[in-house]
């Protein structure tokens, strides 16, 4: 994997990209729309590609190791072969849905045994097997076995789990070595800080995760109930400490207002549920403000879903229809809802990187999130 900075903004710490790997290019800031168990719910590739067109999406270890299980994805040829998308994959590595999926787990320095959300069967995580099935599955982003703390987390819990995390990235990294590719293309791997909403923790786990000196960088542990404002602090006090040259990517992150504020403090990759499960739910996200579609207020209002018209879909329907279609419980709602906020969402960082590119994205920012920050 290759990154390049191509521009710096002056008024704030954003940055403007590319990414190459085996499958292409991916221009930062990058959102990534989660394709959690194989599909990027209610979207066809189809429509991913040519719609929204993405340069990455991102697979979940934990669904994809349950179902349709690993030895299927290897007698596919990996996780792109199998779903028929032939662009960039980042792969999760379940150290967040073990905590906020599974029925029970046990956390050990070891690894964390689990129950299934599926089945309600027994498996165990550990760094090694975590690497391994992530080379089965054959993303081209891999993701360091951490463990996600909640919000709050007592400081001392926060530093031990902080420190096993630690030992576990060294146990990925030795293991990664000892275990070959699967494919016939690079797989680029991420350590992930933590230490939860602790300045003294986030810059030890940042100096930490800054020298096992990997080709990118992740920050995790945040957007789990905190205020926003110590979301802000946690990514300010860790984009300090990593490096400039490599990419950073803050996991699960966020509200099109997150996405921009963390621009500014220097990170380069997202990915959130947020536009596909809350479309599904029929919340719309614009430019000037977010829409519950099932709202009454819509009934009989014509007009476009969003005049801007970034994906087709935009002008194709009304907002009456698109009411009406939520109101009667149709799929198409929701995938016209999901195409929508994806869109909008691949809008949003691509506007981002034009503006930080042109030089004046502090002041495009700060005005994007005043006009963002309403209910229609
Ligand atoms: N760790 C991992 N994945 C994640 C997180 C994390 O802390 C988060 C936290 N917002 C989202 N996804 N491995």
């Amino acid at each position: 994997m290759h990154f390049k900075l191509e521009g710096k903004d002056e008024q704030s710490s954003a940055r403007a990209g590319t990414i190459k790997t085996g499958h292409g290019s991916i221009e930062t800031p990058i959102f990534m729309p989660v394709g959690t168990v194989g599909t990027v719910k209610g979207v066809h590739q189809r429509e991913l590609s040519e719609d929204i067109n993405p340069d990455i999406i991102l697979g979940n270890t934990y669904h994809l190791y349950l179902r349709p299980q690993t030895q299927i994805l290897i007698k596919a040829g990996g996780l792109h072969k199998f779903m028929n998308w032939d662009r960039n994959i980042l792969t999760d590595s379940g150290g967040y849905q073990v905590y906020s999926l599974s029925a029970n787990r046990k956390i050990k320095e070891e690894g964390v045994k689990f129950k299934s959300h599926i089945d309600g069967s027994y498996h165990v995580f550990t760094p090694e097997n975590v690497m391994e099935i992530q080379r089965a599955i054959g993303a081209d982003i891999i993701m360091a076995f951490d463990e996600c703390t909640p919000y709050p987390c007592d400081y001392n819990y926060a530093k031990r789990s902080m420190h096993m995390t630690h030992r576990w990235l060294d146990r990925c990294l030795s293991h990664l070595e000892k275990t070959p590719l699967k494919y016939d293309y690079e797989q680029a791997f991420f350590p992930i800080v933590q230490g939860s909403t602790y300045k003294d923790l986030r810059e030890q786990s940042a100096e930490y995760i800054a020298n096992a000196g990997a080709v990118g960088n992740a920050i995790g542990g945040l957007s789990v109930g905190e205020p926003a404002e110590e979301m802000y602090e946690m990514t300010a006090v860790v984009t300090n400490i990593l490096p400039e040259d490599k990419p950073r990517y803050l996991m699960g992150v966020g509200t099109p207002i997150n996405i921009l504020e963390n621009i500014a403090l220097g990170i380069d990759m997202f990915d959130c549920v947020m536009p596909t499960r809350n479309g599904r739910n029929g919340m719309l996200f614009t430019a000037h403000g977010t829409i519950n579609i099932k709202n009454k207020k819509w009934e009989d209002d014509f007009s476009a879903i969003d005049e801007m018209n970034i994906t087709w879909v935009d002008t194709a329907y009304s907002k009456a229809y698109l009411r009406h279609l939520f109101t009667v419980n149709e799929m198409l709602g929701r995938q016209i809802a999901t195409i929508h906020n994806l869109g909008f969402y691949m809008w949003l960082v691509r506007e981002a990187r034009k503006h930080i590119l042109d030089g004046d994205f502090r002041s495009w920012k700060d005005k994007m999130v005043k006009q963002m920050d309403k209910r229609l």
